[in-house]
């Protein structure tokens, strides 16, 4: 498989410095390595020339930083179209999880029905409305669905994700304008609680089943703080009670194995707060897990 890495150094969808590390802190813990060691081959290097040291404030707005993160998005959006238009496999390093604006809007340029397992602490749909905190990264998935006022169709050449085609995974931190959005629309949220009852394996088949069936394949956004905070501390806004390590590993083997991934995103790695470097090394496990790669 051929794979384009594009790097997103952005940080100002989460509010606090340390995510614009990310990619670098990836590669660091040896992803390229990973990834040729499981005979991908690594076509071209990109990385996204976004803002990083913001001359003025948040802006006065309801998004914080709304002029940068659309910027960002547009940009990341033109490599990921670039990338699938040459047949590569577009592998997203964030960044903080407004970076998946970008690709989810040049994904659904070139797919017509994509589908798409979101892996998240958080359910990332929040609007303008109803955002606790003004911070884009808590708002991917309403401007998806365009149910934001900034919609992923403003980005030139996109269009909306289907609300039955996506599954959020490891979610255990819902803000209330979220939770009615989720009931509103019918959404496919599996909490932890799902995960905790019916086990990975069945949550997963039952994702894939909504992702992948009927779709051009399945789009997979990895939010680090989906795992739990005890094994990968390195994020912005950990929350108890996450994914295990091998609950993880697993849900990444079952998407490999079902052969519908037709691309990724690895995000909220916050640097920083990495102290022990140990959420690069598992975001870099699971993306290897995540592209193939079996114990035996
Ligand atoms: C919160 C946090 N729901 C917000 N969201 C995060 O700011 O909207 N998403 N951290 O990953
Ligand atoms: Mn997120
Ligand atoms: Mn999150
Ligand atoms: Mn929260």
């Amino acid at each position: 498989k051929k794979v384009r890495i594009i790097r997103v150094p952005f940080w100002m969808g989460s509010g606090r410095i340390g995510t614009e590390l990310g990619p670098e802190s990836m590669i660091t813990a040896g992803l390229l390595g990973q990834l040729k060691g499981i005979g991908m081959d690594i076509v071209g290097d990109c990385e996204i020339d976004c803002c990083r040291h913001p001359s003025g404030s948040a802006g006065s707005g309801d998004i914080k930083y709304y002029t940068e993160v659309k910027d960002m998005a547009r940009k990341v959006s033109e490599q990921v179209v670039g990338a699938l238009q040459s047949g590569f496999f577009p592998l997203v390093l964030g960044g903080d999880h407004s970076v998946s604006i970008g690709s989810l809007a040049g994904l659904t340029g070139h797919y017509r029905n994509l589908g798409v397992i979101w892996f998240d602490a958080h359910a990332d749909l929040n609007t303008e409305e109803t955002t606790p905190t003004g911070n884009a990264h808590g708002m991917p998935l309403a401007i998806a669905l365009g149910r934001a006022r900034f919609k992923l169709t403003d980005i030139q050449g996109s269009n909306l994700v289907s609300k039955d085609k996506l599954v959020i995974v490891g979610a255990r931190d819902i803000d209330p304008g979220e939770r009615e959005l989720i009931r509103e629309e019918g959404i496919t949220c599996f909490t932890m609680h799902d995960i905790d009852r019916y086990g990975m394996r069945n949550v997963m088949e039952k994702a894939i089943r909504i992702a992948g069936e009927g779709t051009d394949g399945i789009h997979f956004s990895l939010d680090l703080d989906a795992l739990d905070p005890q094994i990968a501390s390195g994020v912005g806004t950990p929350v108890p009670g996450g994914i295990s390590y091998r609950e993880a590993h697993f849900a990444m083997e079952m998407i490999a194995e079902s052969g519908l991934l037709r691309s990724a995103d690895v995000v909220e790695i916050n640097a920083v707060l990495d102290n022990d470097r140990r959420t690069a090394r598992h975001a870099v496990e699971l993306t290897a897990s995540l592209l193939g790669k079996r114990i035996l």
